[in-house]
């Protein structure tokens, strides 16, 4: 495994940490190369039931690798087809927190988007300063920043290029939770554990489910939603749930 991410096992947790530290986590090809494959492995193994997803103190990531897209031609990424590496993210079903520390900008908060929630260190800043470069938020972010705070925030963010605090962001809705910054990670391994304890199954037909309200009518959303709920009933962790509760006990998830 490259040493561009870091990656630490604490079952039933998975730590997986940006490492271009110099760059401020500058999503090289590469580094995102690497993070997929980490993620996707992490994400068949039945022992890890959420992952965590951080860069450093100093910044999650600083946007995409700017030395290398001053380089790139348009039909080479469209071949290559490297922005599909955050839909590849996005698509993963084991839950991800994004545990967000100072700079998270550009394709760095589009990262952070895609993961399912945000846990933000109060030196957390967020911004799409793209079109400060001539360009414009490309995996992303026009959308997902858009659905996540509304209009009016959104285009005043990529358009003026401005970031974000940490509070301003938990009050848009972006983040979920804002921790006092030498708790950045600690804490979003405490919110992975917690996730983590509950039933596999239904954290990922959950997470379905929410995704579900950003990218369709309501009406669909509600069915599909409903669909899934029958799923979850007939796992076996829902009927370990259920009767534990019954029998005032923990469960004993086994992600079937
Ligand atoms: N790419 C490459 N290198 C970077 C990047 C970056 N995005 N950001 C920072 N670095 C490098 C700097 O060049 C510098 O390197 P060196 O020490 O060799 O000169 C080092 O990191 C430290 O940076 P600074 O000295 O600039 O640190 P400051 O604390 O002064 O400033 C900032 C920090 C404000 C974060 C500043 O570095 C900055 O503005 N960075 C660029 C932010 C930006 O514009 N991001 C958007 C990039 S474009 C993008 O993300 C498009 C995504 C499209 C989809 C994906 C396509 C594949």
């Amino acid at each position: 495994m490259s040493d561009l991410v870091l990656v630490e096992r604490e079952e039933p947790i998975a730590v997986v940490l940006l490492n271009r530290p110099k760059q401020l986590n500058a999503l090289s090809d590469e580094l995102m190369g690497a993070l997929v494959e980490a993620l996707r492995e992490l994400d068949g193994d039945e022992a890890i039931r959420c992952i965590v997803v951080g860069g450093s103190e100093r910044a999650f990531a600083a946007g995409a690798d700017i030395a290398q897209l001053a380089e790139a031609s348009p039909i080479e990424m469209y071949y290559q087809r490297r922005v599909d590496r955050w839909d590849e993210i996005r698509a993963l079903w084991t839950p991800l927190v994004a545990a967000v520390s100072g700079f998270c900008l550009g394709g760095g908060c589009e990262l952070a988007m895609a993961c399912d929630l945000i846990v933000a260190s109060e030196t957390a800043r967020f911004g799409q300063p793209e079109t400060g470069l001539g360009l414009i938020p490309g995996a992303g972010g026009t959308q997902r920043l858009t659905r996540a705070v509304g209009k009016a925030l959104a285009i005043d963010v990529i358009l003026s290029g401005r970031f974000l605090t940490a509070t301003e962001a938990l009050r848009a809705g972006l983040v979920a939770r804002v921790v006092a910054k030498e708790a950045w990670l600690d804490e979003a391994k405490r919110v992975a554990r917690d996730i983590a304890a509950k039933g596999p199954v239904a954290t990922r037909l959950a997470k379905e489910a929410v995704d579900r309200a950003f990218e369709g009518p309501l009406t669909l959303g509600v069915e599909y939603e409903r669909r899934l709920l029958y799923l979850a009933l007939a796992s076996e962790d829902a009927k370990e749930g259920l009767t534990a509760f019954l029998e005032k006990r923990r469960p004993e998830f086994k992600g079937r």
